[in-house]
């Protein structure tokens, strides 16, 4: 069949058997055969024998190309990543000029959302018949996903300040450009939000000024009732209802970024399946964060759910309710600067052949996610997204990293430490260092360091948009598994947990059972790959036969 799709500046069409247009469903439907490899390892005294073979298995995929209207509430909409991201869509959708120290920057001409991967990089399509050069089309025209001047913009904060005076108080973007988004960003004022001082800094009372559960007029904790979890949790399911309603939305997508909550306590009986849950919610009990309520309230009303920060919102009970729910969420903690270049570094090493030894990575901010997580309970939940980043990596390589040795260093395989200081000075503008010690052949060692300054949100709110895009794009794929007698013959979404999304999130949540791919190559692949199959393509494997073979 042929396929035509348009992307603003060139048109291209795609001969293959293995998709068609339904024009009845507006709806591409492609078949692919999928090819997993099975490894079987049996143990027998001291020897480990293994068993490999392979297994296909036949999927029909839909994708329905009719993009929604889609709306976005984002849970601490007046933070730095909040008013960027949202600063980030005006001055785009609104073609602004600014002047800055070296004149006039015009966004669009500039690039417009640079860092966002599905506005801004490209995927591999294949060789030009003329002349055998490789050929790249921007990653969002293989198949319709929403255009970001189409979001509708809405979400809560615990701060009142309407959004223009929540940028000044950011303090991200050059005066001039905020100057231009004022009349832009003036009119977004955030939805009061749920409040449970025991959760976040004790440095961040200052700014709970719009809470729904603000009892007293006070300056303490007892001034933010936790008495009544369930009002809450009803009140933000009404607000989700009001914005879809009053904007005519066909979907809603929530996304957490919000200040970092210390860990909850994972307790049977309590946060483990999804009644417990939800009647832990009842009982107000002190383990239910504001996270896992706005969480709550998005699968109820059947909207997807995304975590970027690092604490565990995704409670087992919390995803035992989206697997009942068959509603999307993914997390945890967004993957922007430090971690994802580790993902790339610690990656390339270990496939190297070479062994870190240690890695140190330093940073000071002095924004006020930085002051947050000054607080040691906050600092911890970010050190153990920020940490275990290398874990698959190490695990990979059983000759660099024996289980025998890890058993004689107490199962430190690599010495890493994350070290997060606050320095108000420095503002948004984070500086990240890292030291990695490295193990060579012949006794010899090298050491890479790396000095990385740039302002915090600009790397966030791109990813951001990102995570929001091919969230909702994944939200119209359905799948048949060809042949398939048991099932009811209907098509299915995807396992409720978009592991998909991974390639944007530090300690990417999985699949129970499943561990996590960190490498940010292999989350990239995975992505270009999945866009390659839904247009009836082969996966990306870089034989390059034509060239190699006589
Ligand atoms: P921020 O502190 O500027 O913004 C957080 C906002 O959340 C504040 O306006 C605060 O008032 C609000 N808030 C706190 N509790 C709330 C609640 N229960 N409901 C609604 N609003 C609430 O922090 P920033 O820099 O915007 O970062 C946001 C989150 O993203 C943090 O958890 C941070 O660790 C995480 N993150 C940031 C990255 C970055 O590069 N900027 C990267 C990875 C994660
Ligand atoms: C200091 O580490 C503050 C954090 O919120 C980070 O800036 C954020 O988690 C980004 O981390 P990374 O490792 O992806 O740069």
């Amino acid at each position: 069949s042929t396929n035509t799709n348009s992307s603003g500046d060139f048109n291209w069409s795609l001969n293959s058997d293995k998709c068609k247009y339904s024009q009845s469903e507006n709806a591409l439907l492609t078949n692919y055969t999928y090819n997993k490899t099975i490894v079987d390892i049996q143990q027998s005294h001291n020897n480990n024998n293994i068993n490999v073979s392979t297994l296909t298995k036949d999927y029909n995929f839909k994708v329905d190309l009719k993009i929604p209207k889609i709306g976005v509430m984002l849970v601490g909409m007046g933070g730095n990543n909040g008013t960027t991201f949202l600063a980030s869509l005006l001055a785009n959708k609104n073609n602004l000029t600014f002047n800055n120290k070296d004149g006039p920057y015009n966004i669009k001409e500039r690039g417009g959302f640079l860092g966002s991967m599905t506005q801004s990089s490209t995927l591999y399509l294949g060789k030009n018949q003329q002349t055998n050069e490789d050929v790249y089309v921007p990653f969002n025209s293989i198949l319709p996903m929403c255009n970001p001047n189409d979001l509708i913009i809405s979400g809560w904060d615990i701060s009142g300040e309407n959004m223009f005076k929540a940028m000044q108080r950011a303090k991200v973007l050059e005066y001039d450009l905020q100057e231009k988004l004022k009349p832009l960003m003036e009119s977004y004022t955030p939805l009061k939000s749920i409040y449970y001082p025991d959760f976040i800094a004790m440095n961040q009372l200052d700014r709970a000024d719009n809470c729904i559960n603000y009892t007293t007029k006070g300056t303490n904790h007892d001034a933010y009732s936790i008495k009544n979890k369930w009002n809450d949790l009803l009140t933000i399911r009404q607000n989700i209802k009001d914005f879809k309603n009053d904007n005519k939305l066909d979907k809603v997508i929530i996304l957490w970024t919000a200040t970092t909550e210390k860990f909850a306590e994972v307790i049977p009986g309590i946060n483990d399946t999804f009644e417990n849950l939800l009647n832990s919610i009842k009982a107000n009990h002190k383990e239910i964060a504001p996270s896992t309520i706005f969480a709550t309230a998005s699968i109820l009303e059947n909207c997807p759910y995304i975590n970027g920060s690092p604490q565990n919102t995704f409670v087992p009970g919390l995803i035992d309710l989206a697997e009942r729910e068959n509603v999307l969420i993914a997390g945890d903690d967004f993957k922007t600067g430090q971690t994802k270049l580790k993902s790339v570094l610690a990656q390339f090493l270990i496939d190297a052949g070479i062994k870190p030894i240690s890695i140190a990575s330093y940073n000071h901010l002095g924004n006020n996610d930085g002051l947050n997580l000054s607080s040691s309970l906050q600092f911890k939940s970010k050190e153990i997204t920020k940490s275990n980043v290398i874990d698959d990596m190490i695990k990979s390589n059983q000759i660099l990293y024996p289980q025998s040795d890890k058993m004689k260093k107490k199962n430190k395989d690599v010495d890493h430490c994350i070290v997060i200081k606050y320095m108000e000075s420095i503002g948004d503008s984070k500086v990240a260092m890292d030291e990695y010690y490295n193990e060579l052949m012949l006794g010899g060692h090298n050491r890479i360091s790396i000095h990385n300054v740039c302002e915090d949100s600009l790397l966030a709110s791109p990813i951001i948009l990102d995570l929001i895009i091919m969230c909702e794009f994944c939200s119209r794929i359905t799948y048949i598994e060809s042949g398939n007698q048991q099932g009811d013959g209907n098509y299915q979404q995807f396992y409720p947990v978009l592991s998909l999304l991974s390639y944007w999130l530090k300690a990417p949540l999985t699949r129970p059972g499943y561990e996590p791919i960190n490498g940010l190559n292999k989350q990239r692949m995975a992505l270009d790959n999945f866009m390659r199959l839904l247009i009836g393509l082969p996966p990306i494997d870089e034989l390059r036969f034509e060239e190699r073979l006589m």
